[in-house]
């Protein structure tokens, strides 16, 4: 697809800090589109692509996500990639007399990619094969309060990752190979820092703020 014609926003911040409730609510107010079907984060896309029958990384994605480490980038963006192609093809996920099919007309999308680039490689690759993403929204808040959130979530959420053992796995491999991502993305003034720590309400309305500024 022709990269002129994309918007990307890069939704980043630790396991468990709010990332995929915040572009759920962004989905339904600016109509960026979810990666695929019921997906919105790269971690959606690789559960889906692990649990597809007949798929040759199934297995190996399940390990990484169970350890808590990054999925090889030439996955992860395979499927990126595959989603964006497909969304690009479809009719815009928002009503005909909407004002925000603007950016659908020509064959335009808004993306939110939530919880990916998260180590240099993929930011890299996916900077200069794919295109470059018009900012970064980065959530943060302390490791204690996204333990709570997720300790919380693993009630219901049946994910394999959401048990303290991987949790703390995660929380490693955020800070040792994902930060750098965010401080790359800093020397580069695209990074826009929101606190987490408040209420789901209250970060939203923060992240309005920089969405609108930077589409405006
Ligand atoms: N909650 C949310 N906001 C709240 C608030 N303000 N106040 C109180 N509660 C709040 O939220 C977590 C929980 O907190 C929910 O119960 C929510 O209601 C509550 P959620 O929005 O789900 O947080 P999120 O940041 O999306 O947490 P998630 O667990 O999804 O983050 P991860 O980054 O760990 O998970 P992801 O799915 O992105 O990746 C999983 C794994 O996939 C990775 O560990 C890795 O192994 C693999 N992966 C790759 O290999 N490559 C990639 O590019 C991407 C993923
Ligand atoms: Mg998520």
């Amino acid at each position: 697809f022709d990269k002129s014609k994309v918007t990307v926003i890069f939704v980043l911040g630790g396991p468990g800090v709010g990332k995929g409730t915040q572009c759920e609510k962004l989905v339904k107010d600016y109509g960026f589109v979810h990666l695929s079907g019921s997906s919105s984060s790269a971690g959606d896309l690789l559960r889906a692509e692990q649990a597809r029958d007949g798929s040759e990384f199934g297995e190996m994605i399940s390990r990484y996500i169970r350890e808590g480490l990054i999925v090889p980038q030439e996955v992860t963006i395979k499927l990126l990639e595959n989603a964006m192609r497909d969304a690009l093809s479809k009719e815009p996920p928002v009503p005909a007399n909407s004002p925000l099919r603007e950016g659908w007309e020509g064959g335009r999308g808004r993306f939110l990619i939530d919880g990916f680039p998260r180590k240099m490689d993929q930011a890299i690759t996916f900077d200069t094969q794919v295109c470059e993403s018009t900012f970064i929204l980065f959530f943060s808040c302390t490791e204690e309060v996204m333990l709570e959130r997720l300790m919380e979530r693993a009630k219901t959420s049946g994910r394999e990752d959401d048990n303290k053992e991987s949790i703390i796995k995660r929380f490693r491999t955020f800070t040792e190979t994902s930060m750098p991502v965010v401080n790359y993305y800093r020397e580069q003034n695209k990074v826009v820092e929101i606190d987490a720590k408040d209420t789901v309400e209250g970060v939203y309305s923060k992240v309005r703020v920089a969405v609108d500024k930077s589409l405006a």
